[in-house]
């Protein structure tokens, strides 16, 4: 296991603690959120009471390997936790998010709850937002419209490919990596993007982190909002 991972691992399985009996949990994507369930799944063995909802397949997959029992918005309209990963936090807890292709369903669970916890390892801190590739979710039909639209704020959005074909989201959308390399007001950016036609939702998570547990060596450091 590399450093890295070893750091994601401690990261993930300490925001376990805030999890407590009866609570309904958006469950994130990504590696670190894979130790997290991971260590979930040991909990709801020892008799913790909970119920995940999943923002992709595969964390779904997850859970059911580990035994974290799910449920989803037809039951449950308010999460108490979210918890996540993200690709970029910068000091004012906006996030970058969506590397993994999940950005929507995400955000949706995320805005869903009553709190929203980050956990990352010290490699995602950044000053400004934008060295990762912003991946916004777009409409397939006329995508390289959209795409061109969104050259205008400043970058050439490249579409994710997978094996050669573009990459299809769990919503059955395409991805736009935008190389915006300094994003200096977030905010403003995600709105304006978020208006145009055909853009389903930015990797911008805008005043939505409450929390953020940050991997660092052999601890975990906590930064609230
Ligand atoms: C998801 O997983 C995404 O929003 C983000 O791209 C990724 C986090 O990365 P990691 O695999 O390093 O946890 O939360």
């Amino acid at each position: 296991m590399t450093k890295t991972d070893k750091t994601k691992q401690l990261v993930g399985e300490e925001v376990v603690d805030y999890i407590k009996d009866g609570m309904k949990v958006g469950l994130g994507s990504g590696s670190t959120m894979y130790y997290m369930i991971k260590k979930l799944g040991d909990r709801v063995k020892e008799g913790l009471d909970i119920e995940g909802v999943p923002t992709s397949n595969t964390t779904a997959e997850w859970a059911k390997e580990f035994g974290v029992p799910l449920t989803d918005f037809s039951k449950v309209q308010e999460l108490d936790l979210a918890i996540d990963g993200a690709d970029e936090v910068d000091p004012n807890l906006q996030l970058i998010k969506g590397g993994g292709g999940a950005l929507v369903r995400e955000k949706i669970v995320a805005a869903s709850a009553k709190s929203f916890y980050v956990i990352v390892d010290e490699s995602k801190m950044v000053t400004y937002l934008g060295n990762f590739l912003l991946p916004i979710e777009v409409l397939p039909f006329g995508w390289e419209v959209t795409a061109n639209k969104i050259s205008d704020f400043g970058c050439e959005p490249k579409i994710r490919k997978s094996k050669g074909e573009p990459f299809i989201t769990d919503n059955g959308n395409y991805i736009l990596d935008c190389n915006f390399e300094k994003i200096a007001e977030p905010k403003k950016l995600h709105e304006e993007l978020k208006s145009l036609v055909g853009v389903v939702e930015t990797g911008l998570f805008i005043n939505m982190a409450r929390k953020v547990m940050v991997g660092k060596d052999e601890k975990v450091d906590v930064i609230d909002q």
